[in-house]
Order: C-alpha cells, then sequence, then structure tokens
C-alpha cells in the first residue's frame, strides 16, 4: 500500500518519493526497467513541480503544456509521478501491472494525466513535434517536453523529426534526452555510438544545451529558460546514470530488466530514503 497523495514543490522529496514508488512497483509486479526509470527521476521531479503547466481538474486543457515520455518503458515513475501531483490516487500505482488495471507496464493513455501511449521506441518526438506545430499553427501557448532514451535515438525517425522540428521553427518544443550511456543489451558507445552526441543534435539546426540529468537546480535553471533561442526547438542532453540513486543498480546493465526481489526492494528504500 502507498502513502497518500503528497503534491509538494520540492524537487528533492519529489524524486525520492517517486522513486520509491517506482521501486515498490516494479519489484511487486516484477517487471523491467528500473534502471530506466530511476536515471530519468531527477528530470521528472523538477518537470512535474516546476515546470509543467497543467492542472490535474481540468486535463483537457487546450492551452496545458504537453509531456511526452518516448521511452513508454519507463512507465513506472511517469505514473508515479502523475500520482503525486494529483491525477489518480497514488494507491491506484498498487495495480501496476496487474491483470485488467490501466496501469500498462509501457505508457498507455488509458492513464490519467497521460497523453500519449509509448513504448514502441522512436515515436515520441514526431508526435512531439506534432503537438508543438498544432500549438503554433492554433496561437496557443502549450509547450511541449519530449524525455527520450539514448538508445532510442538509433532509430532514423527520430532524426527524422530533429529535422523537421528547426525547419518549423518549432521553439516550443523541448527534447530531453535522458543520455544513461547503456540500453538493453549493452552500452550504447559499443552498440551504436552517438558521440557526438550534442554536436549532432546542433548540426540539426537545436538549440543545445549539455547538463547535469541528476543536478535539480541545474535542470530547473535551464528549463524555466526554454525557449533560450526564438525560432528554435531546445534539446537538453542530460548526462544521467542508469539506476541513479541506489548503489547496487547504478550504472549496471542488468537492471534494465532485473526486477528488485523483496531483500533488494528494502535495500534500495533504504538508501533512496523515503518509505
Ligand atoms: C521499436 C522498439 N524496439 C525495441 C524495443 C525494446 N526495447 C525496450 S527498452 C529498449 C532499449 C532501452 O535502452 P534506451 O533506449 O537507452 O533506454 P534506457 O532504458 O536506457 O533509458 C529496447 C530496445 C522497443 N520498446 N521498441
Amino acid at each position: 500500500m502507498y502513502g497518500d497523495t503528497q503534491t509538494n514543490s520540492d524537487p528533492a522529496r519529489f524524486a525520492r518519493r517517486i522513486r520509491a514508488h517506482a521501486l515498490r512497483m516494479v519489484s511487486a509486479a516484477k517487471a523491467s526497467h528500473i534502471g530506466s526509470c530511476l536515471s530519468m527521476a531527477d528530470i521528472l521531479s523538477v518537470l512535474f513541480t516546476r515546470i509543467l503547466l497543467l492542472d490535474p481538474e481540468s486535463p483537457r486543457d487546450l492551452d496545458r503544456d504537453r509531456f511526452v515520455l518516448s521511452k513508454g518503458h519507463a512507465a513506472a515513475i511517469l505514473y508515479a509521478a502523475l500520482a503525486e501531483v494529483g491525477f489518480f490516487p497514488v494507491a491506484m500505482l498498487d495495480e501496476f501491472c496487474k491483470d485488467g488495471s490501466a496501469l500498462t507496464g509501457h505508457v498507455s493513455h488509458g492513464v490519467p494525466g497521460v497523453e500519449v501511449s509509448t513504448g514502441s521506441l522512436g515515436h515520441g518526438l514526431s508526435i512531439s513535434a506534432g503537438m508543438a506545430l498544432a500549438a503554433k499553427t492554433d496561437r496557443r501557448p502549450t509547450r511541449v517536453f519530449c524525455l527520450l532514451s539514448d538508445g532510442e535515438c538509433d532509430e532514423g525517425s527520430i532524426w527524422e523529426a530533429a529535422l523537421f522540428a528547426p525547419h518549423h521553427k518549432l521553439d516550443n518544443l523541448v527534447a530531453i534526452i535522458d543520455y544513461n550511456k547503456i540500453q538493453s543489451f549493452g552500452r550504447v558507445s559499443d552498440v551504436l555510438d552517438l558521440s557526438p552526441f550534442a554536436d549532432k543534435w546542433r548540426a540539426f539546426g537545436w538549440h543545445t544545451l549539455e547538463i547535469d540529468g541528476h543536478d535539480l537546480a541545474a535542470i530547473e535553471r535551464v528549463l524555466t529558460a526554454v525557449p533560450e533561442s526564438a525560432g528554435r526547438p531546445t534539446a537538453l542532453v542530460a548526462h544521467t546514470i542508469k539506476g541513479q540513486g541506489v548503489s547496487f543498480m547504478e550504472d549496471r546493465l542488468e537492471w534494465h530488466y532485473k526486477s528488485p526481489s523483496p531483500e533488494q526492494l528494502a535495500d534500495a528504500l533504504a538508501e533512496v530514503g523515503e518509505s
């Protein structure tokens, strides 16, 4: 059973809470992708506590910001964040991956607050670019934030969207890449190297910044300043650590698929420091 909803504006506490929720959810469901969840926890936390203009009471407001989790396999921690900000009761997280539950193992738009179903990698940025273009066309203040994974950028469809967005001057679009350097079966540099990664986004015409994806203040500073460059979309290459926050999971390939045992869960929760 999870605690009560505790929406608050402290990104550090929010990050601890969503890490703890995701650990419990994945462990109870014997599901994969905890490393993928933990690497993006701090980015998600800043987005949901400080940046995104969303109202759970009015989830279809046409002027709302949009958040698209392109790396839809990390569903657990997105659901945790949505519950924490009040889109649905935190207790519902208990249903993650259970038969008949809306909270499927890859992101589903059947879950309140989710904009689009994802999980088949490579589509989120194109969808986000379409949303950003529609907002521009309709003269709405909407900003679109798309969170991608690095291995996902092996897919050609990402680079089609990367071409499209600067061409259409989508300065209301932000791509955040969770650059944790590990994909499902190996290191990104071994499977299909992306470096020099930031230079590639720059070459495609994006206003590109590199940050420490676990530095809450730095993430907030950069995301608050968007768009820094009028007429250009922003790419934020966020250097992260897969499994961050749980020492025995950090930068370890096996935690892409492994699920924590009850003993490992207890150790992990103690490290995260939020029960
Ligand atoms: C189109 C597609 N191909 C393959 C998969 C299977 N798959 C799930 S996660 C993953 C890669 C994970 O690595 P990365 O994209 O770097 O994300 P991370 O978990 O490290 O954030 C793959 C290939 C998928 N979900 N979609």
